[in-house]
């Protein structure tokens, strides 16, 4: 298959984050993306070649155009307010609060669009970002044009920015632009299956209202792991969306055996929902020695999530959303990949 990847994602780096009692390099760094292009090209996995650019057309269904608006214009403003560095929020609306009136102020609008402090800003993470969409949205032509299966390797990840936040190393969601772009060309029902140990917040809330796109999530339990207020398996759609959202929540220190249990239901559930299209956003941050996370998958696993997928015989886009095992992300991300292609 081939890998739609961009080289300006590097702009995306220095940023930091808040870890438990320190300010760190975030986690998310280049070398991510990097290894995992190295690995593609190590196995001959097929061409890698850049994006097109493509306009936020797409990205203004899913997303509000103000809240896109603040991604592209957040880093000048923050310059303009005399700082420099990571922008980072410290405020954020909560309970009983205005959730209408977006502040003018830079501190107070980069906290109204986001739920934690995990998106921040340097000088090139808006092109960083724009580049990592194009990447979603040209892979998702080339499946959409016949081609069984493509990579979007996307950085920065997507699946926690929702329609009008940011947060969790993510900004546009990648994952469901792409969904949105199958069902403007010729895809009636489009299915989304989120295999990140973190639950895709972002997504679900994207398309909890909505039939035409099935949101399927296989995540450490929000209960115990972030992003913790998203996530249960009690969350199952509303309105014309009821029975089209699925979580599958799993313990702290899962293994292959409790994870690919869930994973066959959740391929029940797209089998039986017949998808014109299936997005993979594809973590592998579920590995033993991920450094945030806690299940406990092998670098043998991984093929074997591939082979299964492989089995739907639909369509198949894969997106990159996490993974900070650096060293070994390049081998457990492409293996899906290749385990895809083998069965
Ligand atoms: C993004 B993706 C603080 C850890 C904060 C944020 C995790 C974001 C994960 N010590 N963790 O789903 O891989
Ligand atoms: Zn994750």
């Amino acid at each position: 298959m081939k890998t739609v990847f961009s080289p300006r994602h590097v702009g995306h780096s220095g940023n930091v984050e808040l870890d438990t009692n320190a300010i760190v390099a975030a986690y998310e760094k280049p070398s991510r993306a990097q290894i995992i292009r190295e690995r593609v090209e190590a196995v001959g996995l097929g061409p890698v070649i850049e994006p097109n650019a493509h306009d936020l057309s797409t990205a203004r269904k899913i997303h509000a155009h103000d809240y896109l608006d603040f991604l592209e214009s957040v880093y000048p403003q923050w310059l303009a307010a005399g700082h420099s560095g990571t922008a980072m929020p410290y405020v954020w609306p909560t309970r009983g609060v205005r959730a209408d009136v977006p502040p003018t102020s830079i501190e107070g609008r980069i906290g109204y669009y986001a739920f934690d402090a995990g998106a921040t800003f340097v000088a090139g993470t808006w092109d960083a970002v724009k580049s990592s969409h194009d990447s979603a949205l040209s892979a998702a032509r080339l499946v959409q044009a016949g081609e069984r299966a493509a990579f979007a390797l996307c950085r920065p990840p997507g699946h926690h920015a929702g329609s009008n936040f940011a947060g969790g190393y993510c900004y546009i969601n990648n994952a469901a632009v792409a969904a949105q772009f199958f069902r403007d060309n010729g895809a009636k029902r489009v299915t989304i299956l989120d295999v990140d140990y973190h639950h895709g917040n972002g997504t679900q809330q994207i398309f909890y209202a909505r039939a035409d796109v099935q949101v399927l999530n296989l995540h450490a339990d929000p209960l115990q792991e972030y992003p913790y207020f998203l996530g249960h398996a009690d969350e199952t759609g509303s309105g014309a969306g009821e029975g089209f959202n699925h979580n599958f929540p799993l313990p702290l220190g899962t293994a292959w055996e409790g994870w690919s249990a869930a994973l066959d239901s959740a391929c029940d559930l797209v089998a039986a929902y017949a998808p014109d299209a299936l997005i993979v956003s594809l973590g592998v941050d579920t590995f033993e020695r991920d450094p945030i996370s806690k299940f406990r998958l092998t670098s043998s696993d991984y093929p074997k999530i591939g082979a299964r997928i492989a089995r739907l015989g639909l369509p198949t886009l894969f997106v990159m959303e996490g993974g900070y095992a650096v060293e070994e992300i390049g081998i457990n991300a492409v293996g899906v990949l290749t385990g895809f292609e083998q069965d």
